[in-house]
């Protein structure tokens, strides 16, 4: 696809010279804001009282989200999505390990960046949290009933999944965009081609993939775009529900050093995305089914993982079927892209713009309507700037990022690198009000910020940056939120909190949606795992070749059995351990000594496996590693391991 574009290449040497000033000396010097009384108060959750909202946030590079209470900070939980977990054996255990199966094997740990809570008429409701993961395609969903992760599915046709994963109003669909293209032949094959025929060979895809009502996932359609790097995305709402923005870089179209290369074009675009549009040519089998392997892992009622392979996905080409994609030229390198609680309005954070601009969505009709185009790449009509352009944001601070808005008429921006939020009024894009940050804010996050009805009370900026906020930890500081009331005229800064990983992107939402339907304990006779144990009775331990299944169950304190022969060097024994305890807070864990496979720790009511595979011979013990009585060192065993061939048989017992 080539590029029918004028180029305007003599703006790129200013912000890279800004850029490089800052990275030789550093942030600018700031002064340290010491809490008031007041912002103390405003912060403080007494001992026993609960948060007035739960926060999500992503954990980066560790591939999980991190749950906090806000205004607390307090870190209540960390939900394991695409990385394995040392705190409750997910992906270790063999209910879960499918979960972390892509077409590239199993990959154990992943790179998170975006959490979105599900929406039911613009409004976040509380039913599952999506969150995507930039390095192997992929997007799950978790519920928060039991902050688990029930699916994940791979993206096809993409490279680092990074404009992901937004919801539309309704749900109906999560959005993705692909932020490397690749080569891709007609039969979208990753080719074995030249890089430096990036210009020639390499294509981008935007996907939707439709979530039912059960919130199962399954990828409608994707979209063949030109070989830009597409960043973020947000749905439309209200007047612009049907439609999906996605910013774009590179459209210089570079395959090395970008950081000049792609920063010559003095505007790049957001792609505007007629969704309902492209979903029912989807849905009257236009397109094409292609080429496009990926894995599928969901839960199923027993609690248990599967994985299926899906060969194909359905493909749109803009260029053959109009009125999909328009281009909305963006200054310059837009990073985030934010639609407003209205719908009316798309602000973009054009990293290395010196203003922000704000489309207007009627303005963006009205030119598709009047066909103002300035030109078209690779088929997609680009759209006359002047004739969508709602204002530019003047001064905005440097580097700006993410906008969220506060559903009383204002948006905020991050400025990266300049460490500040800008605070500005929608309509008339003046900017009325900054409060530094301390340092270089990423994402900002509101409560609902970027659904139709902001709970606009508080602000949380995501800062990359830690450096001296807290005690020192060696060469590795956890990341930095700082909480921010925006409750008046003026923001002030309330509470500094670390946050591990790298939180891209966070959601809130207040408490109660939440935790009304929290689930406190699995009810043993709804346990529907093939290898239960409901009572002590049924326990047992059954030889099957060279695989050895204990079915062990564990109450306070002790496991049934807890004393077991007859398993011999080279056999495979399957620990399906049911936690019988029917009370909240109740785990019991399981660690067998030589266990490659890791530990559990199971929840009331469910049943886990753990597998050994034992090299030795000799006596050799497992006990609980939760802490779950008085009596919990009590609450060990025994396995015995004669040697290969042996003819010890499978003898087991508590108590005898
Ligand atoms: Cu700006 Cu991955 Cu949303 Cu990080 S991204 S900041
Ligand atoms: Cu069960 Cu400790």
């Amino acid at each position: 696809m080539k590029l029918k574009m004028k180029k305007n290449t003599w703006i790129w040497g200013l912000p890279v010279f800004v850029i490089l000033t800052i990275i030789l000396y550093g942030c600018p010097t700031e002064k340290r804001l010491s809490g008031t009384g007041d912002a103390a108060e405003k912060v403080y959750v007494a001992p026993g009282e609960h948060d007035e909202f739960y926060g999500f946030f992503s954990g980066g590079y560790n591939g999980q989200v991190g749950v906090y209470g806000l205004p607390s900070g307090r870190h209540l939980y960390t939900i394991p999505v695409f990385s394995q977990s040392p705190t409750n054996g997910y992906g270790y255990s063999e209910e879960t390990k499918p979960m972390l199966n892509t077409s590239h094997g199993f990959v154990p740990w992943g790179d998170a960046h975006h959490t979105e809570l599900s929406q039911t008429d613009g409004v976040p409701d509380g039913r599952w949290l999506f969150i995507n993961e930039n390095n192997t395609p992929r997007i799950a969903r978790i519920d928060l009933k039991e902050f688990d992760t029930h699916e994940i599915i791979e993206i096809p046709n993409s490279a680092g999944n990074h404009a992901s994963s937004f919801v539309t109003p309704n749900t109906e669909y999560v959005s993705a965009g692909t932020r490397f293209s690749i080569p891709m032949d007609d039969k979208l094959q990753n080719e074995d081609v030249s890089i430096k025929s990036y210009k020639d060979n390499f294509k981008g895809t935007l996907s939707f993939i439709k979530v039912g009502n059960d919130g199962h996932m399954s990828i409608d359609f994707q979209i063949l775009v030109p070989g830009f790097d597409y960043d973020l995305s947000h749905a439309g709402k209200g007047p612009s529900n049907g439609w999906a923005f996605f910013t774009s870089y590179n459209s210089e179209q570079a395959n090395t050093l970008l950081e000049i290369n792609a920063s010559k074009n003095d505007k790049d675009f957001i792609a505007a995305v007629n969704w309902k549009k492209a979903a029912q040519y989807a849905a009257d089998g236009k397109g094409a089914m292609m080429p496009g392997k990926h894995v599928h892992n969901w839960v199923d009622e027993a609690g248990i993982a599967h994985s299926e392979t899906i060969d194909q996905v359905r493909v749109l080409d803009p260029s053959k079927l109009p009125g999909i994609i328009y281009y909305l030229p963006t200054p310059k390198s837009p990073h985030g892209v934010d639609v407003t609680p209205d719908g009316k309005y798309i602000a973009a954070g054009g990293k290395l713009s010196t203003i922000i601009p704000v489309h207007s969505f009627a303005k963006m009709i009205k030119a598709i309507d009047e066909k103002k185009f300035e030109g078209e790449v690779g088929g997609i009509p680009v759209l006359q700037y002047e004739a969508i352009l709602h204002g530019e944001v003047k001064n905005p601070g440097l580097g700006p990022l993410h906008t969220e808005f506060d559903g009383k008429g204002y948006a905020y921006t991050t400025a990266f690198i300049s460490s500040e939020i800008v605070k500005w009024d929608i309509e008339s894009t003046k900017v009325v009000d900054r409060i530094k940050t301390y340092y270089s804010p990423g994402h900002l996050m509101i409560p609902g910020g970027d659904s139709q009805k902001p709970w606009g009370k508080y602000l949380v900026a995501l800062n990359k940056i830690t450096k001296d906020r807290y005690l020192p930890t060696g060469p590795e500081l956890f990341h930095s939120a700082q909480l921010i009331d925006i409750s008046g005229d003026k923001m002030k800064l309330l509470l500094d909190f670390p946050t591990e990983g790298e939180p891209h992107y966070a959601q809130a939402i207040p408490q109660e949606i939440i935790s009304k339907n929290s689930v406190r304990f699995y009810k043993l006779d709804n346990n529907k795992n093939p290898y239960k144990t409901t009572s002590e009775a049924d326990a047992k331990v059954v030889r099957k070749g060279n695989d050895v299944h204990v079915y062990l169950t564990a109450i306070r304190s002790h496991f049934t059995p807890d004393n077991i022969e007859g398993v011999k060097v080279g056999d495979k024994v399957y620990f399906h351990m049911t936690n019988l305890e029917q009370d909240w807070d109740i785990p019991h864990g399981f660690a067998m000594k030589g266990a490659n496979t890791g530990e559990l720790l199971v929840m009331p009511g469910q049943t886990r496996t753990l597998v050994w595979e034992p090299k030795e011979v000799g006596v050799q013990p497992f006990y609980c590693t939760d802490f779950c009585s008085a009596l919990h060192q009590e609450m060990q065993g025994y396995v015995r391991v004669s040697p290969r061939g042996s003819n010890v048989k499978i003898a087991y017992g508590t108590g005898q």
